[in-house]
């Protein structure tokens, strides 16, 4: 007899749905702000707040709504945590902390509040809540140093939140459990990078393999029914429904292949949360009505080979026959790539990969944010409403490398000019569209040398749109100039194009169930779209799909080392899909 509960009402937090009452709060609230009085007066004007959840973001309104003044004598409440901040520092064992070292930060920290009239606050807890390095304390100092007053007024109010929020989760016994275990497992799979001391892996590089076996292994120790690696490299775990086989799916995950240098959450947050909710379930031996099949997809960032989404478009039957012959800069083909990676390399595996949809209520994928609106919004969570289209070419111009010193500057054909001048158009033609983006992410001189005038030069251009005739009319603009400053320099171009992919609304449905979730939390539902491309636009071509952001640290920047999200969003999220799994299970 299978004992294991299916999980119905016991998922959904029986929040009685009442107002705390301002009696409970406000001694927390008061002590948590810093004996800032106001600050828990003024809830009593906000409405809804049931939990901590809530309690938290109404505390960001009513500061949000206080004049400068009073946010500024707020923040100079928390001198004491500024000044004992130093002190809670991880000791490291290097120069930074020596006297020197000190004397430079308290050298900044002197600068800082003489330019801005208050203290350097930041949630020196990190974000994992282990505490910050010097190293990162200092940056931020460094960084923070040059905002503009009221941007950094804004920025000091957000850890002030963040420290505040931090109080009131020990004073109600809310840690971020999940949130960390997440945390970790993400950090556990940045240990694995092609390079020393940033975070790169690419398609089935050693690194990347190494990562696949991990994600495997995590995959058995939490528990999935099922565990595998496909054809492409995709790692995939699947936890069976109630009902078993005749259960349906819910399909869910995201990439683990990286840009160079890039950040440790993007992709991963979106395997890993899904992992650790089903080692929830199954350490709790409960059934959802569907099922889970969670997919760690190999390759979306199109860093190795000219082509991307390539572990998702298997899944979507749109693997191109013609990608196993693309070659990596080294000369590798992607099908010696398989097979070097211990992968069959067979189209014919890769293209039966293709998952039938009517087997699925759909694809969920959750993900940083990687862009600054959520974080300028104070909130941790957003629902996704489309996915910018985009196209993605290869150019490589041709002129005439010659000596430079003895080439008139008259009569060059100098590639790198032309370049140059091609790359300020895209910035100012996609500049005029109100939300068309245009990137030279790419500029490789060949064979360049300091005296010689630049003869080749290889670049990329990756245009994107909500709509995706913007992002053809951007498209069209931006060739028809490229001949034109080719044609005036005598510099020949040719241009591949390596990704075409729509615009995908995310499925109406869906979208509701994550907002449905995010109100169940006791958070505001806001919705955006995303600039970033992500696997759930690929899984788009088949089947219905939404996403769910998690804000990111650092104004959300990302494909960059800062790259970083906070455990307490992370258990918010972690809940969200808590909360959209069981209101699916209750369709
Ligand atoms: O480029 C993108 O938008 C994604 O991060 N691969
Ligand atoms: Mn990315
Ligand atoms: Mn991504």
């Amino acid at each position: 007899m299978n004992t294991e509960r299916i999980v119905m009402g016991n998922l959904m937090g029986n929040s009685s749905g009442k107002d705390l009452e301002l009696g409970q709060i406000l001694d927390p609230v008061t002590k948590a702000y810093e004996n800032t009085l106001w600050v828990g007066m003024r809830l009593s004007a906000e409405k809804g707040i049931t939990n901590l959840v809530a309690l938290k973001q109404a505390l960001r309104v009513v500061v949000a709504r206080a004049n400068p003044a009073e946010q500024i004598e707020l923040i100079r409440n928390f001198r004491k945590v500024a000044e004992q901040a130093i002190s809670c520092l991880v000791p490291l064992t290097g120069a930074e902390e020596s006297d020197e070292g000190l004397a430079k930060l308290q050298a900044f920290q002197k600068a800082y509040e003489e330019k801005f009239g208050w203290p350097f606050l930041i949630f020196s807890e990190g974000p994992r809540h282990r505490g910050l390095s010097f190293l990162k304390f200092l940056g931020a100092l460094e960084a923070r140093i040059q905002n503009p007053m009221p941007i950094e007024r804004q920025e000091s109010l957000l850890h002030l939140h963040r420290i505040a929020e931090y109080r009131l989760s020990l004073h109600f016994e809310r840690a971020p459990d999940w949130g960390y275990k997440i945390w970790d497992c993400c950090e556990a799979l940045s240990q694995h990078s092609e390079e020393p001391n940033s975070l790169t892996v690419t398609f089935l590089s050693a690194t990347h393999q190494a990562v696949s076996a991990q994600l495997k292994q995590m995959f058995l120790d939490a528990g999935f029914d099922e565990v595998g690696i496909d054809a492409i490299g995709n790692v995939v775990g699947r936890y069976h429904g109630a009902k078993e086989a005749q259960s349906p799916y819910l399909l869910t995950g995201s990439h683990y292949d990286t840009v160079r240098n890039g950040g440790a959450f993007d992709g991963r947050v979106g395997i890993v949360l899904p992992m650790e909710f089903v080692r929830k379930l199954s350490s709790e031996r409960q059934r959802l009505p569907f099922g889970i099949e969670l997919v760690a997809f190999s390759e979306e960032e199109g860093v190795r080979f000219p082509a991307t989404f390539l572990g998702s478009s298997a899944l979507v039957g749109d693997f191109q026959s013609d990608w196993l012959s693309l070659v990596d800069t080294n000369g590798v083909s992607l099908q010696s790539a398989l097979s070097k990676g211990g992968l069959a390399a067979c189209l014919r595996d890769i293209q039966t990969l293709r998952r039938d949809p009517k087997n699925y209520l759909g694809f969920v994928e959750v993900h940083i944010e990687q862009g600054p609106v959520l974080y300028k919004c104070g909130l941790p969570l957003g629902v996704v409403t489309a996915i910018n289209g985009s196209r993605r070419y290869k150019l490589k111009l041709v002129g005439q490398a010659s000596h430079a010193g003895t080439t008139p500057m008259n009569d060059r054909r100098d590639v790198a000019c032309a370049a140059a001048e091609i790359i300020l158009f895209v910035e100012k033609a996609a500049g005029q569209g109100s939300s068309t983006v245009a990137t030279v992410g790419v500029l490789q001189v060949s064979n360049g040398s300091i005296n010689t005038v630049p003869g080749q030069c290889e670049l990329s251009l990756d245009v994107r749109a909500p709509e995706d005739d913007d992002r053809d009319f951007l498209v069209e603009a931006i060739f028809a100039e490229i001949s034109a400053i080719c044609k005036r320099r005598q510099v020949s171009f040719e241009s591949r194009e390596v990704l075409k992919i729509a615009a995908a609304p995310c499925d109406l449905k869906l979208r509701e169930l994550w907002a449905g979730a995010i109100q169940d939390l006791g958070l505001k539902v806001f919705e955006l779209p995303s600039g970033a491309g992500h696997d759930a636009m690929k899984m788009h071509q088949t089947m219905p799909q939404a996403m769910l952001f998690v804000r990111g640290e650092n104004n959300g920047v990302s494909h960059n080392p800062l790259e970083s999200t906070d455990s307490d969003d992370l258990q918010l999220a972690f809940e969200a899909f808590e909360r959209f799994c069981l209101r699916l299970g209750c369709q």
